[in-house]
């Protein structure tokens, strides 16, 4: 237990010492209150992916797109009855106990926030680190690992995103359609996992530029992926 998770279970286990009865009763009361979801701020100014993803497609992705899908899950969870999810990473990994609206508006504000970081102004260029390691054992080369990504989001029909996740200490490539996320459990076992690289290969994400050239999209899209954010959620969950 970290300092934090103290605190808050030692805050709330005294307020149920003192009027536990009182603050569980009722629809505001501080055991039923939903917490909203605020839209997570652009890493970077919206021209910043130029020329991969053009200034005008982040504007709206993450303006409109992205904040769509925050203040939609906002709503739907208003109207939510459940002990408070404490994230969304919660709301996913019991994807099966929430209702639709709940889970793909979930799915959208998980997926995109990741997908940002997963971008940098100063990403592309050569791969080190555990990632590396990790790519050349499981694909047999960077190159390998590349094209088969790459494959997967160009072949994917219809909308949704191409993953990197990590499953039982192995690394493998995924689809999944709408805003589906690894960590549902509503999904088939061998495609859940932890989510260690993205793109969005829904047509607002590249229409703007690309048109119907997703393949051309997808191409550029490794000049900017952020290797750094990568390896640091690769440590995160193989050290925890
Ligand atoms: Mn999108």
């Amino acid at each position: 237990m970290n300092k934090r998770d103290f605190l808050k279970t030692g805050f709330v286990s005294a307020l149920g010492l003192i009027s536990l009865p009182s603050l569980a009763k009722g629809k505001n009361s501080l055991f039923s209150k939903q917490k909203e979801f605020i839209l997570p701020e652009l890493p970077y100014p919206y021209d910043a992916l130029e020329p991969y993803i053009d200034k005008e497609t982040v504007r709206i992705h993450h303006d409109k797109h992205h904040a769509g899908y925050t203040a939609k899950l906002n709503a739907a969870l208003k109207n939510y009855t459940g002990p408070p999810p404490a994230n969304v990473k919660e709301i996913l990994s019991n994807a099966s106990q929430y209702n639709d609206a709940i889970v793909n508006n979930g799915g959208g504000f998980l997926n995109h926030k990741l997908y940002w970081k997963f971008m940098s102004p100063d990403g592309g260029g050569t791969l080190n680190g555990p990632v590396a390691e990790a790519i050349q054992r499981d694909f047999g080369s960077f190159d390998n690992f590349r094209e088969e990504f790459s494959t997967s989001a160009i072949k994917l029909f219809g909308s949704g995103w191409a993953w990197l996740i990590i499953q039982d200490g192995k690394l493998k490539i995924t689809t999944t359609a709408n805003q589906d996320n690894p960590f549902m459990d509503t999904l088939p076992e061998d495609q859940r996992g932890f989510p260690l690289l993205n793109i969005d290969v829904w047509e607002h994400a590249y229409y703007l530029k690309y048109q119907n050239r997703r393949a051309e999209y997808v191409d550029a899209f490794w000049n900017v992926v952020n290797w750094e954010f990568v390896n640091k959620r690769y440590d995160k969950v193989t050290k925890s």
